[in-house]
This record gives C-alpha cells, sequence and structure tokens, in this order.
C-alpha cells in the first residue's frame, strides 16, 4: 500500500521520458495514485499516450494553456471520468527562445514577457480556480515547479525569472484562496535537470559544473527525487504544508562557498 492509494491524480507537462512531469508520475504511480495526462498538442499526443499506458494512467486529454477553452474542456472531461479530483501537477514554463539568451534588458520585451508570465504564472491560477471546485473530500492538493532564477539573477534566465518570481508569489495567493477549503498549494525549486526545456540553452554545461561543486551533496537531482518529492507533497504526510516552496536542489540554494571551490 502506498501513500498516495486510490488519491486522482492530474498531471500536466510531460514531453519526453526526462520530463519533471515524468518523474512525478513514475513517483505518484508507484505510491499508488490513479493518474491521468494531459498534453501540449498533436505532436506530443502519440508519447503521452504511450507513457499513459506504462503508468496504467486511466485516460489522456489535451490541453494547451493559452486556451481559456481549452482549460474548461479539460476540466469537464476529469469531471465526467472522476467526479472527484485529489491532485493537480502543473510542470509547464514558456518563454520565447529568444528571451532566454544574452543579457536581461537587451532580450526582454513586451510580447516575451507577457508570453512567458502568462504560461509560465497565470496558467497556474487558471487550473487552480478550474480544479479546485473538483476537490471534494478535502485535502486536495496543488503543485508546481520553480527554478532559483526566480529569487536570484542568473545568466540567460532572464524573463523566466520574472515569471517564476511571479509563480511562486501565485503559489502564496492560491494557497490563501483555498486553505478554506482544505486544498494545500505548494511548488518545489529543482536543481537543473537536463530535459527538453533545458535544452539548447548556452552556458548549461558550465552552470550544471559549477552546480555539482558547490551543492552539499556534490551531484545533480534527478526526476526520481524531484518525482518523489512531489509524491511527499501532495499526499496527506504533508497535511500541514502549504504555500511553501521546497527546494530540492542537493542544497545548492544553501551554500555560499563550498569546500570544493576552494
Ligand atoms: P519539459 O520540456 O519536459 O516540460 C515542459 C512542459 O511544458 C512540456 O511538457 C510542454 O509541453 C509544456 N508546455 C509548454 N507550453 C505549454 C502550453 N502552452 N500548454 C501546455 N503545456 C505547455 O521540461 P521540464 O524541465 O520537465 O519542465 C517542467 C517544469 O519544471 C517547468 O515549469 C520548468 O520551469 C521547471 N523546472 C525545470 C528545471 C530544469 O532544470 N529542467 C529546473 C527547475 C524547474
Ligand atoms: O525553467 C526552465 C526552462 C524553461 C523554458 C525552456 C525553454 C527552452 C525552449 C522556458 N521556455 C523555453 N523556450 C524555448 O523555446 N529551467 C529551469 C531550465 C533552465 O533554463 C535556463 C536555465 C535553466 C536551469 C535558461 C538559462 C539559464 C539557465
Amino acid at each position: 500500500m502506498g501513500f498516495l492509494t486510490d488519491k486522482r491524480a492530474l498531471i500536466t507537462g510531460i514531453a519526453s521520458n526526462r520530463s519533471i512531469a515524468w518523474g512525478i508520475a513514475q513517483a505518484m504511480s508507484n505510491q499508488g495514485a490513479r493518474l491521468a495526462l494531459t498534453y501540449q498538442n498533436e505532436k506530443l499526443r502519440p508519447r503521452v499516450e504511450k507513457f499513459a499506458q506504462e503508468f496504467n494512467a486511466e485516460f489522456v486529454a489535451p490541453c494547451d494553456v493559452t486556451t481559456d477553452s481549452q482549460i474548461d474542456t479539460l476540466q469537464e472531461s476529469v469531471q465526467e471520468k472522476w467526479s472527484d479530483l485529489d491532485i493537480v501537477v502543473h510542470s509547464i514554463a514558456f518563454a520565447p527562445r529568444e528571451q532566454l539568451e544574452g543579457m536581461y534588458l537587451d532580450a526582454v520585451n513586451r510580447e516575451g514577457f507577457n508570453q512567458a508570465h502568462d504560461i509560465s504564472s497565470y496558467s497556474f491560477s487558471a487550473l487552480a480556480r478550474s480544479f479546485s471546485p473538483m476537490m471534494h473530500n478535502g485535502n486536495g492538493s496543488f503543485l508546481t515547479l520553480t527554478y532559483l532564477g526566480a529569487m536570484r539573477s542568473m545568466p540567460g534566465y532572464n524573463v523566466m525569472g520574472l515569471a517564476k518570481a511571479s509563480l511562486e508569489a501565485n503559489v502564496r495567493y492560491c494557497a490563501q484562496s483555498l486553505g478554506n477549503q482544505g486544498i494545500r498549494v505548494n511548488a518545489i525549486s529543482a536543481g537543473p535537470i537536463r530535459t527538453l526545456a533545458a535544452s539548447g540553452i548556452r552556458g548549461m554545461k558550465s552552470m550544471m559544473d559549477y552546480y555539482e561543486k558547490m551543492s552539499p551533496l556534490g551531484r545533480g537531482v534527478t526526476i526520481e527525487e524531484v518525482g518523489n518529492a512531489a509524491a511527499f507533497l501532495c499526499s496527506d504526510l504533508a497535511s500541514g504544508i502549504t504555500g511553501e516552496i521546497v527546494y530540492v536542489d542537493g542544497g545548492f540554494n544553501s551554500v555560499g562557498f563550498s569546500q570544493a571551490m576552494l
């Protein structure tokens, strides 16, 4: 018997078997959760359908979070299939690629700013508003994924850092909004992991090397480790935790300087 036995979890953001959402789906499934997976577009559909089979997920459904009607349609199909819901995982971020290069002030513009904030932060509120009424049994849980670039400036992360700062505030405001219904809202701030979203980023190799040297654990973190923390945070074991940003980063954020750098 896992600690998520019979919990129904809706998981967004799987694009490959390296996706953080894939690690979360696996960990939740290992703990006995019942899964539903969403895919962003038709290109990703066959892949997500294959993963759904592997995780024994009960259904898959499309959801591009830039469109209100797709969120509404997703809510209707989850309502129809399950009627109750326990867990929603938001593992979605996007900024136009040219925003993630060079100096922040050279890259940022109104459209890039708006798109990053819309997809990476607003969409979390939209899902919280849409799915919280389905969390009937008084211990529902929302989870999103953030990055240290919300708190510290990082070369190239640029407008995504502002969007993640907004997302982290979003976690606290959603926690306030939903607390009286017993619904908890948290985020995991993960260390850098080689996923599609981290591919083709200039300087990623040196950032990962520095991170391995600086973090107390002396290594990177895996999607399995993020998945396990996610499973815990969305379980009744974490019933006292809400509005929180939990770092799963090998301790990198806690360090000023490391022995290995001397
Ligand atoms: P990924 O590329 O596997 O996942 C990103 C997902 O976002 C994809 O599944 C994509 O389909 C989805 N997405 C983008 N735009 C969307 C839209 N309009 N509608 C619906 N879905 C959309 O990469 P990942 O690293 O697993 O990213 C997942 C989350 O983890 C993101 O929020 C990311 O910021 C966060 N994160 C990643 C790292 C890292 O180093 N990889 C570190 C900390 C936090
Ligand atoms: O949140 C992220 C990346 C999110 C992301 C990635 C892409 C690549 C493809 C958002 N939008 C896009 N748009 C694309 O067109 N991470 C935490 C991973 C990441 O991205 C960085 C990092 C790290 C770490 C960008 C610069 C510096 C560090």
